[in-house]
């Protein structure tokens, strides 16, 4: 993985480690073994992220984790001297990390090999190798100075540098022969662990079917089955319905990791059952992350990105502030994660301002890739788990992350027999008018409220439930036309291109009723 956003990596590493770990106490080492690599910088130390994840890794004992830091002491700004004090080799051994400090000795390439060698020889704690090294060594101007961060070299800054590392100056793109075949010599090597590997997987597949759809799917098990809520079960809220659809799934899933940061009852990521991921227990379904909502979500995406795990994340909507770093590259590069925000009305008052989700909504219904599903009820968010949970989708060449916004509010599930295939109105049959009200999550009750406030008072209106918009926005133009009348902005929009960033609705165009029934594609 390589990422933009400094400390994004580091704690996507973490996740890498806990999937490894997970699938090795699962499956065994012969089909699931290996070390996690890391090279940080001081920018990736400096985040509150790697702060965050360190902690997680060093209590987990991720023993299969390798990181190196490039201590070049420059950032951006200067040195790191400007702003920053602290003894990263002290503070890693805090964390309960193996910590090997090799000093100034980034182009001794034995040193390193042993410090790597001693790194993956540690099975108990994750290691740290503290690497002194100097940015734009050996150029004369440039060494150690914050415009060989991502100045141009000048051409005569470029001549000299060459020269003194005995290169031919006249030369671009230039390898030295004697560096080939021991390069070339990795594809041999790489390609029979391999494919020895590719051999034992083959084995351990065909001795179970189960594990061959599993391995196709790339997520561990394949689901079983979408609960279905009757009225007579009585009001449910969403983020108690969600927690029914994750037991409901989990036999079929084994791959299911549900956790949350510190409020796993809350937001209904309590899988029956399940024991906390520990060093006794590696292959424990449920993670926490103590209170480290930003670490979190790099977690997840790092354990999506491993294969194998599927990891789904709870918390109050207004703390996904907290996690949208790591939201936002998960969606940009279309890891399969699903994030669970819970509490997501504004009529959520008992907590005070602090913990009232206001512009959350807007504000993540506007980030490219992500997909927004917003149930009003328990039959909504079972909906929502089964889109959620699904690895892949046959229009798109890559996963969205889904994040279900549940609601701690109880309604009662509306009087569906089955669970609803498509986006259904209130009144199907009938065709929006003006005074039509599209609503989403727990807004969608307060509107048949209003609507019969509305009614008593002689004007009638229709009711759209529409959990999410992407997903609207995808459906054809007679669905939607289905749905809403011409005159809905929504209505006139055409669906956006099926790529990751397309989102909200805004495009106008003219819709058509095709002669057909419409059907909703998901
Ligand atoms: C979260 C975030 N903030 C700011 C930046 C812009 N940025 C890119 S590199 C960098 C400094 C990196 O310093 P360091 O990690 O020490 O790398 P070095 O210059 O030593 O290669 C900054 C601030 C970024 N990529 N991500
Ligand atoms: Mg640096």
């Amino acid at each position: 993985m390589t990422t933009g956003p400094l400390g994004q990596g580091f704690a996507n590493g973490v996740g890498l480690g806990i999937a490894e770990r997970w699938l090795r106490a699962h499956f065994s080492a012969d089909v699931c073994d290996h070390h996690t690599y890391v090279v940080a910088g001081d920018g990736c130390l400096e985040e509150g992220i790697s702060h965050e994840a360190a902690s997680l890794a060093g209590h987990l004992r991720l023993g299969r984790l390798v990181y190196v830091y490039d201590d070049n002491h420059i950032t951006i700004d200067g040195p790191t001297e400007l702003a920053l004090n602290d003894n990263v080799a002290e503070r890693f051994d805090a964390y309960g990390w193996s910590v090997d400090d090799i000093g100034d000795v980034a182009n001794d390439l034995d040193t390193l090999e042993a410090a790597l060698l001693r790194a993956r020889a540690e099975e108990e704690r994750p290691s740290l190798i503290v690497l002194r090294s100097h940015i734009g060594y050996p150029a004369p101007d440039l060494t150690d100075s914050s415009k060989a961060h991502g100045d141009p070299f000048s051409d005569e800054e470029t001549a000299k540098t060459k020269e003194l590392l005995g290169l031919p100056v006249d030369e671009t793109f230039w390898c030295p022969r004697t560096s080939w075949p021991c390069n070339r010599s990795t594809v041999p090597r790489g390609r029979a662990l391999r494919s020895e590997w590719a051999a034992r997987l083959d084995a351990w597949t065909a001795t179970c079917p189960v594990r061959g759809r599993a391995r196709r799917s790339r997520v561990t098990g394949m689901g079983g089955g979408t609960p279905r809520f009757a009225p007579s079960d009585g009001p449910m809220a969403t983020r108690k319905a969600i927690k029914v659809c994750l037991d409901a799934t989990h036999d079929g899933l084994p791959g299911l990791m549900p956790g949350s940061a510190d409020l796993t009852g809350n937001t209904g990521m309590a899988l029956a059952g399940a024991l906390a991921q520990s060093v006794e227990d590696p292959g424990a379904a449920w993670s926490t992350t103590a209170s480290a909502k930003h670490a979190m979500g790099a977690v997840m995406t790092g354990m999506a990105d491993h294969g194998g795990t599927l990891p789904v994340g709870g918390t109050f909507f207004v703390f996904s502030d907290y996690m949208r770093g790591a939201v936002r590259v998960a969606a940009l590069s279309g890891a399969h994660v699903v994030y669970s925000w819970t509490h997501d009305s504004i009529g959520l008052g008992q907590d005070g301002p602090t913990h009232q989700p206001v512009e959350q909504l807007a504000a993540i219904r506007a980030m490219p890739g992500l997909r927004v599903i917003r149930p009003a009820d328990a039959n909504e968010t079972a909906q929502a788990w089964r889109i959620g949970r699904r690895t892949r989708r046959p229009h798109r060449a890559r996963p969205v992350p889904p994040g279900p916004a549940c609601s701690r509010v109880h309604r009662r599930p509306r009087p569906r027999g089955r669970a609803p295939r498509r986006l259904r109105t209130r009144r199907p049959g009938r065709r929006a008018g003006p005074g039509d009200l599209l609503a989403t999550g727990s807004e969608v009750p307060l509107c048949v409220d209003a609507a019969r406030l509305l009614a008593e008072a002689g004007t009638r209106t229709r009711i759209v439930s529409l959990p999410s918009w992407e997903l609207f926005a995808e459906q054809g133009d007679g669905y939607r036309a289905e749905v809403l009348t011409r005159a809905s902005p929504c209505c006139r929009s055409r669906p956006p291109p099926p790529s990751v960033g397309s989102g909200t609705p805004t495009t106008p165009s003219a819709s058509t009723t095709s002669g057909r029934p419409p059907r909703a594609r998901w």
